[in-house]
């Protein structure tokens, strides 16, 4: 029987080339994410493509009762959730504390860790009633490091990554694997977000050095969901071959 993987973030990105290289390799998949016209266009194409079945769910992760709604009205097939992915999350501009913008500030804890956290909690109290499941956290080079003017944004990958050990130490007696995935700079809308949709802004940050896609973070994805059961993947960190360090890039120009 196919495995059913949670994918938050399924919209763009890391999340829908996760969706799309899943479904090739024999998962199931609920897909979730704000934009509902993005998610019914995934679904179509991944059931022509593929013989994954797909149920898709769309709420907004920083909403609580929006988030428990959803993960209940799972029909009873789609309920046994084997793997979560907690990939939705997002930066929002760049900024000295002094110059902080309140919204993004909130939009970024409360999207990152609040929400992050809110769905863990619903899914898992289905695999600890199990004894297995995955949860699989994408974090960030971020979660390692530190940038000028990303204080914020760093910090809520760093409690992704002290949220990664601490549900690692929980849920060791139940059996449930927990992961972090970490992925230097991959060009997706990730940029486009944080710089609120100027695309000039977005494009530079790619500029003369050859980032990841989001295929590359989906490969890496399915190598930590495919390991048998007796082998966790703690923790990995996948960076273009031309970025050694957060903001250490190698530009061509
Ligand atoms: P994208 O902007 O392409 O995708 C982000 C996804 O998160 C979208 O599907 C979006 O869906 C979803 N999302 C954002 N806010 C919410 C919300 N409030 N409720 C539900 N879903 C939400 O960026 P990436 O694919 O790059 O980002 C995916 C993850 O990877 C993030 O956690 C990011 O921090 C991390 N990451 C990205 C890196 C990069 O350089 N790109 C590097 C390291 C980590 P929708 O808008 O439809 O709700
Ligand atoms: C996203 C990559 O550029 O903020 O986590 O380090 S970056």
């Amino acid at each position: 029987m196919k495995k059913i993987v949670l994918i938050t973030g399924a919209t763009s990105g890391i999340g829908e080339a996760t969706a799309m290289l899943l479904a090739e390799n024999n998962f199931n998949l609920i897909i979730t994410g704000r934009r509902q016209d993005r998610l019914n266009i995934l679904k179509e194409k991944i059931e022509n493509e593929t013989s994954a079945e797909v149920y898709l769910l769309h709420f907004d992760i920083r909403n609580p009762d929006q988030t428990e709604h959803a993960i209940k009205s799972l029909p009873n097939k789609w309920q046994k959730i084997d793997i979560l992915i907690n990939n939705a999350g997002l930066a929002v501009g760049l900024s000295g504390v002094n110059n902080g913008v309140l919204d993004d500030w909130e939009r970024m804890i409360d999207t990152n860790i609040k929400g992050l956290l809110y769905i863990t909690r619903l899914v898992s109290d289905k695999m600890v009633e199990k004894g297995e499941g995955h949860i699989v956290n994408i974090s960030s080079i971020a979660g390692k490091e530190t940038y000028p003017m990303g204080n914020v944004y760093c910090a809520t990958k760093h409690a992704v990554q002290s949220l990664t050990q601490g549900m690692r130490l929980d849920f060791l007696k139940h059996g449930i694997k927990v992961s972090s995935v970490c992925p230097g700079a991959v060009n997706t809308e990730f940029s486009l977000v944080r710089f609120k949709g100027n695309e000039g802004q977005a494009e530079k940050v790619y500029e003369g050095f050859t980032p990841l896609d989001a295929h590359d973070v989906a490969e890496t994805i399915l190598f930590v969901v495919s390991r048998p059961r007796h082998v966790n993947i703690d923790d990995v960190l996948v960076m273009p071959t031309d970025q050694a360090f957060s903001r250490d890039f190698n530009r061509k120009k």
